[in-house]
């Protein structure tokens, strides 16, 4: 039923709520379709057909939203909206996202782009975009509160800036942080080299993810936003274990792996069987000097820790988190340890 509601909160009747770019309502008439993602597979590469070539990622069950070149500008939009995620076969947790899954799309970009980002805020209350690690003019940071008013139910907000610095970022929500962060709102953000660069490798294998955490009790399916250390769910990408496609690379391949952090406490992620370097963090690519292997690192929060190695190795080789806790899921937490208990007064005898 199309009520008044309905109508004016529909894409031929979005508003900019504010914006810097000042884009009138005219051009946001015309604004980009959205492109949803239906399904929590990991999608190919996206391969860019527009704009400068680059080489792409694969995002772990996940994909690349793609854009349309506008007079030279690459656009996309990204809709804030209720999801529903398939986190495991049998298991779907109701959450928040972007364009139809958690986490949101990867955006791609090239290294000077000049890039320009419709957020329409489909959830029930504000809603702003912060670009992690990005060199941007002030206003196109996303604090709400402190950069723009937040983005109201239904509104649009357009965002506008140079890709300035090539690297490994992240987006995700400044308003009402905990809670929209603790629904599943974030995604990566990759901007490729406009050249071969000194500190950046070609590589044959690029893959990225974010670690996510979850307080879903069972029986149901909405996260638990108030809890702040005992999550039940560890999950990347918004996969938990063993729906966490893997990392299938060839032998002798050279593989990149970008994991971001966004949840509440660090994660030592650890691979077997081969040494890394780290080559990059949000600041950008490290330099040379400044690697050292490791088989692992620690992600802090609000940290993004890019790997590289050489698969010289054939085999199933385990990747992980090596917090203990981390590796289990829809763990509980009230349990008694019951090592050491004498069972032998109850062998036999059915419980009662
Ligand atoms: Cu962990």
């Amino acid at each position: 039923m199309v009520s008044r509601r309905n109508f004016l909160s529909g894409a031929g009747a979005i508003t900019a709520a504010a914006s810097a770019a000042a884009v009138s309502k005219v051009a946001m008439a015309a604004l980009p379709e959205p492109v949803l993602q239906t399904r929590p597979d990991t999608m190919p590469p996206l391969v860019p057909n527009t704009g400068r070539p680059y080489n792409p990622v694969v995002t772990l069950n996940g994909w690349t939203l793609p854009w349309r070149m506008n007079n030279g500008v690459k656009e996309f939009h990204l809709v804030a909206e209720p999801v529903v995620r398939e986190m495991a076969p049998g298991f779907k947790a109701h959450l928040w996202g972007y364009n139809g899954q958690s986490p949101g799309p990867t955006i791609e970009v090239v290294e000077g782009d000049r890039v320009r980002i419709f957020v329409t805020n489909k959830l029930g209350e504000l809603h702003s975009v912060h670009w992690h690690g990005q060199r941007l003019p002030n206003g196109m940071d996303g604090v709400t509160g402190l950069t723009q008013p937040g983005i109201p139910p239904g509104k649009t907000f357009v965002y506008e800036f140079v890709a300035r610095r090539p690297g490994t970022f992240m987006y995700h929500p400044h308003a009402d942080e905990m809670v929209q962060m603790a629904m599943g709102m974030y995604g990566f953000w990759i901007t490729h080299p406009k050249a071969k660069h000194p500190l950046i490798d070609e590589v044959d294998r690029d893959f990225c993810f974010l670690l996510n955490a979850f307080d879903i009790e069972p029986g149901s399916y909405t996260p638990k936003v108030m809890t702040m250390l005992d999550f039940n769910l560890w999950g990347w990408n918004s996969r938990i274990f063993p729906g966490i496609d893997p990392l299938v690379v060839g032998f002798k391949d050279k593989v990149r792996i970008r994991v971001g952090n966004l949840t509440m406490t660090n994660h030592p992620i650890h691979l077997h069987g081969h040494e890394f370097l780290v080559t990059g963090t949000d600041g950008g690519p490290t330099p040379k000097s400044t690697r050292w292997y490791e088989v692992t690192t620690d992600v802090a929060v609000g940290q993004m820790r890019q790997i590289e190695f050489l698969a010289d190795e054939e085999g199933d080789w385990a990747f992980h988190c090596h917090k203990s806790h981390h590796t289990m899921n829809a763990m509980g937490h009230g349990v008694p340890t019951m090592i050491g208990v004498d069972h032998s007064r109850w062998r036999g005898r059915s419980p009662t």
